[in-house]
């Protein structure tokens, strides 16, 4: 006979240690169904990636050609770093044999690379930019990665990914992965935002928290002010605010995963503008900006580009950039008020 009243115990140690990535998926997708399998199997290939490329960056300074440049430019004009070709052939090889994702898009390849054999079984894109704030990569700063999962809208015959132009809120699910002092994977399949540890012990992503809310308001503001002269009257009237305000302290550390990071778990606005010469900035909206303002809007924030929310902005190209103001539902509406005020004063001295 089964002896039901058994209570083990540790039990509230052992729940909270076996709630694994893949097991939270099932769980927020409430069904085995083979499609949320497929998810949760995709989930756990991202999470196998971050853990090759964490342990990558933990010896990069001990490794031989792990630091440094290419010498290449990547499609957008940037230098290549290796950990950025070694980050984003990492994607490559953990789906390549998964049957589960059939393209894969990222900041390092100028067009979508076809995984042909996997197109029949699963219809998903990822999206991703493998190492994001490269330029912290060189001196053990943290660095992350960012992804977006994409289901493949009618045939793409002419291999040229152009379903993938849809606006943000066709993401099925996004995330990055936070390499700091532990390794954190962030995720929303657009129930709720939740974080996992990756516990080096047991090799898994453990839920670290849960249903993560952005404070509607905090007192961070971060932005790379070395471009102040480069933007619009209007942000510049913003940071002079900021600074002329108490309760508020800036954070920049050139890597958006850990800025937004920050921000997610404590508030405050992280910004991105355009300047005068590159009014779309420099991040990246399918990879950069989309997946992190899915996040934002699942955790009560906010992300706008000043001019519309980012979720609503439709791409007209693969590595389309877009100004990016993120965060604390007040802060980023503090932002905008600056960029409308100057909008009507425009509109009044034309009139
Ligand atoms: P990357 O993906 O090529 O590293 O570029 C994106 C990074 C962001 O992580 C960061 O917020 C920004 O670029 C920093 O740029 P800047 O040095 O102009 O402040
Ligand atoms: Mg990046």
């Amino acid at each position: 006979m089964v002896d039901s009243s058994y209570r083990p115990s540790h039990e509230g140690t052992l729940d909270r240690d076996s709630m694994t990535l893949s097991r939270h998926v099932l769980q927020q997708l409430q069904s085995f169904g083979p499609e949320a399998q497929d998810l949760s199997a995709l989930m756990n290939r991202i999470a196998l990636a971050g853990k090759i490329i964490a342990r990558r960056l933990s010896r990069a300074g001990l490794v031989e050609a792990a630091l440094g440049f290419t010498g290449e430019q990547n499609v957008q004009g940037e230098d290549v770093k290796k950990m950025d070709v070694y980050a984003n052939d990492v994607f490559i090889s953990v789906f390549k044999q998964s049957g589960l994702v059939c393209r894969l898009a990222s900041e390092e390849m100028e067009k979508p690379y076809y995984i042909p054999e996997n197109c029949p079984l699963g219809r998903y894109t990822l999206l991703y930019d493998p190492i994001d704030g490269s330029s912290n990569v060189d001196i053990n700063l943290n660095v992350g990665s960012i992804f977006a999962i994409r289901q493949q809208q009618g045939s793409d015959d002419a291999e040229t990914g152009e379903d993938l132009l849809q606006n943000g809120r066709n993401q099925l699910a996004a995330g990055y992965i936070l390499y700091g002092p532990s390794t954190v994977l962030v995720y929303s399949l657009g129930r709720g935002v939740h974080a996992f540890v990756l516990d080096p012990s047991l090799g898994e992503f453990i839920l670290a928290q849960a249903n993560i809310q952005i404070p509607p308001h905090g007192p961070v503001y971060s932005v790379n002010e070395g471009n102040f002269w480069q933007w619009e009257d209007s942000l510049r009237d913003y940071i002079r605010y900021m600074h002329r305000h108490e309760g508020y302290t800036a954070r920049y550390s050139g890597a958006l995963v850990g800025d937004f990071h920050r921000i997610l778990l404590q508030g405050g606005v992280f910004l991105y503008p355009g300047t005068v010469k590159k009014p779309d900035g420099k991040l990246r909206l399918l990879y950069e900006s989309a997946p992190l303002a899915f996040l934002a809007e699942q955790a009560g924030g906010q992300a706008s580009t000043g001019a519309q929310q980012v979720l609503d902005v439709e791409p007209q190209a693969l590595h389309q950039r877009t100004p990016l103001i993120i965060g604390s539902r007040e802060n980023v509406a503090l932002v905008e008020s600056f960029i409308q005020e100057e909008e009507r004063e425009r509109a009044a001295a034309l009139r």
